[in-house]
């Protein structure tokens, strides 16, 4: 059993050469809009308060900062990241580290894909979606905040989801950072995907 409260933050870098050197551990990526709750998610998973630093302005993340979770593997907490008007912004600081850091990454296991469950789920979200999934590595979506959502909002998020065919339904995690819902099914998830089961 991994145990998510024996965390803590080792390092930021820009560059895949820069990640930690020792112990040389899986990774787990978690990337999302700026704002949408990465950072938060991390602390639920971790049970801290304030390992990941959050902040209710975007773009307070601008570098990978890697955490160390019980010698077993890295979470790395990917910068925030925004849409131009037109097609997906990929914007230079996101575009040049996440190029880096997503090709040929054989430490790799999974990308959690995290999206604020009040989205409407839009073309550019849907083409980044895509875009992450031909990478090849396992894809999560995890949906943020549920907290927010009522019965109605939450049937229409399932129904956007469903309908955009790109996800299997065992592919999405519905979750509150802040009740803590369904953080321990993730938590599961995650230690299969890091232990190959
Ligand atoms: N209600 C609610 N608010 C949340 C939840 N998760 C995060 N938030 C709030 O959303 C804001 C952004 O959270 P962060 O975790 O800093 O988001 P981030 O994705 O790391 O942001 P960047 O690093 O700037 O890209 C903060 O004000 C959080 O308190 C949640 O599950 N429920
Ligand atoms: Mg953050």
């Amino acid at each position: 059993m991994i145990n998510f409260s024996n965390a803590n933050f080792v390092k930021s870098a820009s560059l895949k050469d820069e990640r930690p050197k020792e112990p040389c551990l899986p990774e787990v990526l978690i990337v999302g809009r700026s704002n949408v709750g990465k950072s938060s998610l991390i602390n639920a998973l971790c049970n801290k308060k304030n390992m990941a630093f959050t902040s209710s302005k975007p773009g307070h993340t601008k570098l990978l900062n890697y955490f160390n979770i019980d010698n077993t593997f890295y979470l790395v907490d990917a910068p925030g990241y925004g849409y131009a008007k037109t097609g997906i912004d990929l914007d230079r600081v996101f575009g040049d580290m996440m190029n880096d850091y997503l090709e040929n990454n054989d430490r790799l296991k999974a990308i959690l894909f995290l999206l604020d469950s009040r989205r409407e789920l839009n073309e550019d979200d849907l083409e980044l979606i895509e875009y992450l999934q031909d990478k090849g590595y396992i894809f999560l979506l995890i949906t943020t905040k549920m907290d927010k959502l009522n019965q109605k909002d939450t049937a229409a998020l399932n129904k956007r989801l469903a309908e955009s065919g790109l996800l299997a339904p065992e592919q999405i995690v519905r979750t509150s950072s802040l009740n803590k819902t369904n953080i321990n099914s993730l938590c599961k998830l995650i230690e299969k995907i890091v232990f190959d089961k």
